[in-house]
């Protein structure tokens, strides 16, 4: 590849692909709202508002892949939510079907199906339950893609993350966790497919205690290397929730106890 764009760069997991994905293109465009520091040899740095249509369509020009994981990671308004993942992911999209970029590999989330109970295993083709409007536009997102793969033949992996952190902090996590080098290694595989399709894949370390089943991707190659099993004796020492509270009972975890938010204030 001549040059990989990564969206959110300057983010959490942006900053770890910067790294783990050097060696995926001749040069990789770095992109984000956020400061992105100073470009190493092979970079380039191309700050842009993902709102902003026209900036995003300059920004994809030239690109061979897109991996976008810029956008808001959590709950917040509509607004905010609708400027940045919806309208954000829409410009990424139709920025790739104007400049003939094959693949993109999408940053969904497990909040797309945060309303599922814990406990009940789900493979990438269930019913999604958004628990959240930023799971929600996650679900857009991951609709996004398939319209452009089956309207333009835009080949997309959607992750959805569970939680990307370097190690589990809780016991949900126990069955969310994904490790960074497994998360490192999804996006390559993904990128190396040679043919992706539009597939959705969750984004989990090999978790003994997984929910989630990767079998529908197996294309994919995937093997991930590390399991939050290890962590278990430490995370059974700290208080577990009321089994009654929200964050104990669904997948979304703490995204289910927050008071929904409206879609928008009606005047
Ligand atoms: P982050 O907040 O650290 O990084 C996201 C980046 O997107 C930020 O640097 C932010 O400045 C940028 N961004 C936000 N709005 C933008 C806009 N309008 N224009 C340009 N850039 C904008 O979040 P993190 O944790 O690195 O997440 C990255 C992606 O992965 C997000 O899309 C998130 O929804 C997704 N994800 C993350 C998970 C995790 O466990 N960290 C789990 C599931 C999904
Ligand atoms: C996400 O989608 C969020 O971006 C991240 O901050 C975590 O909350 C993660 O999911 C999770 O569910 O642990």
């Amino acid at each position: 590849m001549q040059r990989l764009l990564i969206t959110g760069a300057a983010g959490r997991l942006g900053r770890q692909l910067r790294v783990a994905l050097a060696d995926q293109a001749r040069c990789l465009r770095l992109s984000d709202i956020a400061d992105l520091g100073a470009a190493a040899p092979c970079e380039e740095l191309a700050p842009c508002d993902l709102a902003d249509a026209q900036a995003v369509a300059d920004l994809v020009r030239g690109c061979d892949a897109i991996v976008h994981f810029g956008g808001i990671p959590n709950e917040q308004s509509f607004g905010a939510l609708l400027a940045s993942n919806i309208q954000g992911t829409v410009h990424v999209y139709e920025a790739a079907r104007r400049h003939g970029v094959r693949r993109v590999v999408y940053a969904s989330s497990n909040h797309t199906v945060g309303c599922h109970p814990q406990g009940a295993r789900l493979e990438t083709d269930c019913a999604r339950r958004p628990d959240s409007l930023y799971g929600l536009t996650k679900c857009f997102g991951e609709d996004v893609a398939r319209y452009y793969f089956d309207r333009h033949g835009i080949e997309s992996a959607c992750l959805r993350i569970g939680s990307a952190v370097p190690e589990p902090v809780d016991r949900r996590m126990l069955h969310t966790w994904i490790s960074p080098r497994d998360l490192a290694q999804l996006v390559r595989c993904c990128l190396q497919a040679p043919v992706l399709g539009c597939t959705v894949v969750w984004g989990v370390s090999a978790n003994r205690q997984a929910w989630w089943s990767n079998a529908q991707a197996a294309h994919l190659g995937y093997v991930p290397q590390d399991d939050a099993e290890a962590y278990r004796a430490a995370l059974e020492r700290t208080e577990p929730l009321a089994p009654d509270d929200p964050a104990a009972r669904y997948q979304g975890g703490a995204f289910v106890r927050l008071q929904p938010l409206p879609l928008y204030d009606a005047p």
